[in-house]
């Protein structure tokens, strides 16, 4: 039977708008995003969670969403878990650098494309990941230790810093370290006196920083901090040994969280360089070109800068996290 031009494109403008109506068989099928998260350690995890699942939401992607509680066993379980429930892209954020290659190729065997958002794996496979998406730590490290030499440029002796590491093996903490320590071995007056990780938590910073007094006291000049919630547990520490947080000792943190500003509007923090969880619409974006098979850049680096107090009363209202 020949159709005649009319009839062609009734019906071809009929069979578009079947597949629009949602629930029908030509119904565009939702992207399925398998997204296994770190925990919810931070301020910053938590609004990093939070502009996951909202952009997953606006980008109308259904997220199958996982809370690894800082364990990485947990996020291999939860990546295992995806691969089964034959999801079509899956997306982490690995919690410790080291220890992906076996699931990662699991994934690849299984052919479900593989973001990693936030931190970086250690794997020499690149093959193994699509993208990574997030800051640069090591810049960010340096850029805590460039505010730090300028501040002190007129000041005469030792600068005794103690140092809040992140989670041990993570990639902020491996870089944010190596960054940081670039900039100040320039100038031997400057001496990292004590270095432990306090987990990116508030209640292990204030435990360490509590530690640190003990051990060095009236010594310490500076605390470098790998992110604001540890930072902020110090400055109770610090309080309750009866010092000024940000006069008797400087504080440089990184995140540049609302508590962060809160702190440095009450004069107890100097510095929070910027690291920013809002990856949400990027990762929806490479999501959906992946799925249409476009190209993705292999890393694409969020743009960030550095708060110090003298701003944050200016800037605060203008935060987004
Ligand atoms: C950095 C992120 C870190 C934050 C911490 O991108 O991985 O983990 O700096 C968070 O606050 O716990």
């Amino acid at each position: 039977m020949k159709m005649n031009r009319r009839t062609l494109a009734a019906t071809l403008a009929a069979v578009s708008m079947a597949a629009m109506l949602p629930g029908t068989a030509l119904a565009q099928k939702k992207i399925v995003l398998g997204f296994s998260q770190v925990g919810a350690e931070s301020e910053w995890r938590t609004a990093n969670t939070e502009s996951i699942k909202s952009a997953a939401k606006d980008a109308g992607i259904e997220l199958k969403f996982s809370d690894a509680q800082q364990k990485q066993e947990n996020q291999i379980k939860a990546i295992r878990a995806f691969i089964a429930q034959k999801v079509d892209v899956i997306a982490f954020s690995p919690v410790v650098a080291s220890g992906w290659d076996t699931v990662l190729k699991e994934a690849k065997a299984a052919k479900i494309p593989v973001v990693l958002t936030d931190r970086a794996v250690d794997s020499k496979d690149t093959s193994l990941y699509v993208t990574f998406m997030g800051s640069d730590f090591t810049e960010e490290g340096r850029k805590a230790g460039r505010w730090l030499v300028e501040k002190m440029k007129d000041t005469k002796g030792d600068v005794n810093i103690v140092e809040l590491q992140g989670t041990v093996g993570s990639a902020p903490a491996i870089d944010r370290k190596k960054g940081f320590e670039e900039v100040i071995k320039a100038d031997p007056r400057f001496k990292i006196i004590r270095s432990q990780t306090g987990d990116f938590t508030r209640a292990k910073g204030k435990e360490v920083m509590e530690a640190f007094l003990k051990a060095e006291g009236k010594k310490i000049n500076v605390l470098y901090a790998h992110n604001d919630d540890m930072a902020i547990g110090a400055i109770q520490a610090i309080e309750e040994a009866g010092l000024k947080p940000a006069k008797d000792i400087t504080i440089i943190s990184i995140d540049a969280v609302k508590g962060a500003f809160e702190a440095m509007i009450a004069g107890k923090l100097n510095v929070s360089v910027e690291c920013s969880p809002l990856l949400g619409p990027q990762l929806m974006t490479a999501v959906k070109d992946i799925m249409a098979g476009k190209p993705v850049q292999k890393r694409i680096v969020t743009e960030e800068g550095i708060f110090p107090m003298e701003v944050a009363a200016k800037e605060f209202p203008k935060r987004k996290y």
